[in-house]
């Protein structure tokens, strides 16, 4: 059966990206409503060759109009304040931001990994961390294999994790050598700082790679830490990931383990130069893992990369499978 849609937030870099996704992929869709803020209202989008208004998110329009799914692309506090208020409505929303990933009855799903954990949500799923979602995809097949004692993640994030700001920041600074939205220069730079700093300096990026990833896994008994860092990349984040499984593995086998798992990309040949790199996966919908290697210093260590496309499977293309997901379930 046919469903109606909407896509919160549908103007910013996210939103956009959704509106993309959707036009590649074919769901049932019978209506589809574009919100933004009032600013943007009144404005035109195109949608499979046709005009849409952009509407202004408000409680009026999430009444009146019968919506039964919204892709959510709005900033936290905007999400606090309208998917609650969307689930009175009945509309079940599929939240990009960080919300709610880490409430207790809130599904955090990657669906390859967790889809079921669905049923469990009662009007609100939300999408994790667009640099976790890529770190849990490439560990899923060794953790269900070899099992995991302790992960460290080390992240060179692109500029469009930040949305339109950080693009801005990056070409502004090419050609100025200023910068707005960063508190420092991105461009010919690495800024050691995403999002906010916490007390016992972290960063809330650092943390949600922890935390998102136990609760993906359903595991608090994992040993994670992790250093978050912005790069001067257009788009595309890479993951050092540096495990240390339960079991012993053969690393040969490893690459088979990645060859064979839905949603990765085994992208290794070193003597060839292949390796994933953010121009590789860039519009790629899958993550890219490569540089796979023993680390020999522990017993058990593997060291590899995660290279995805943060607007696609990190974010946008995460929401859509959940609803896809949603819709055949
Ligand atoms: C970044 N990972 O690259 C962030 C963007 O919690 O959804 C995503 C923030 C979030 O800056």
């Amino acid at each position: 059966r046919k469903f109606n849609l909407a896509i919160f937030g549908a103007t910013g870099l996210v939103g956009q990206k959704m509106r993309t996704i959707l036009e590649e992929r074919n769901l049932p869709i019978e209506n589809i409503y574009f919100f933004a803020s009032k600013n943007s209202a009144g404005k035109t989008i195109n949608f499979q060759s046709k005009n849409y208004h952009i509407e202004e998110l408000s409680e009026e329009n999430l009444k009146n109009k019968k919506i039964d799914y919204a892709l959510c692309a709005l900033e936290s506090p905007l999400a606090k304040e309208f998917l609650p208020m969307a689930a009175k409505y009945g509309i079940t929303s599929i939240d990009n931001s960080s919300a709610f990933r880490m409430v207790d009855d809130i599904p955090l799903v990657v669906p390859e990994i967790n889809a079921s954990e669905t049923s469990k949500g009662k009007g609100i799923i939300a999408s994790p961390n667009c640099s976790t979602i890529q770190s849990v995809m490439a560990l899923y097949p060794i953790y269900k294999k070899y099992g995991i004692k302790r992960i460290i993640y080390t992240t060179y994030q692109a500029v469009t994790g930040s949305g339109i700001g950080g693009i801005e920041d990056l070409y502004r600074g090419i050609w100025a050598g200023e910068n707005d939205f960063y508190p420092h220069q991105i461009a010919y730079n690495v800024l050691p700082h995403i999002d906010d700093f916490l007390d016992d300096g972290y960063t809330k990026e650092e943390m949600k790679m922890v935390d998102e990833t136990k609760k993906i896994l359903n595991d608090q008994s994992l040993r994670i830490t992790a250093t978050a860092a912005r790069v001067p990349v257009l788009n595309s984040h890479m993951v050092a990931i540096n495990v240390e499984t339960e079991k012993p593995f053969d690393i040969d086998e490893i690459f088979e383990d990645f060859r064979n798992e839905p949603g990765i990309v085994l992208y290794d040949d070193v003597k060839n130069n292949i390796y994933p790199m953010p121009t590789v996966t860039t519009g790629k919908d899958e993550v890219y893992v490569g540089r796979i290697r023993r680390d020999n210093s522990i017993e058990n260590g593997i060291n590899f990369l995660s290279v995805a496309d943060n607007t696609r499977k990190g974010a946008a293309l995460n929401t859509i499978q959940i609803l896809e997901y949603l819709i055949e379930n």
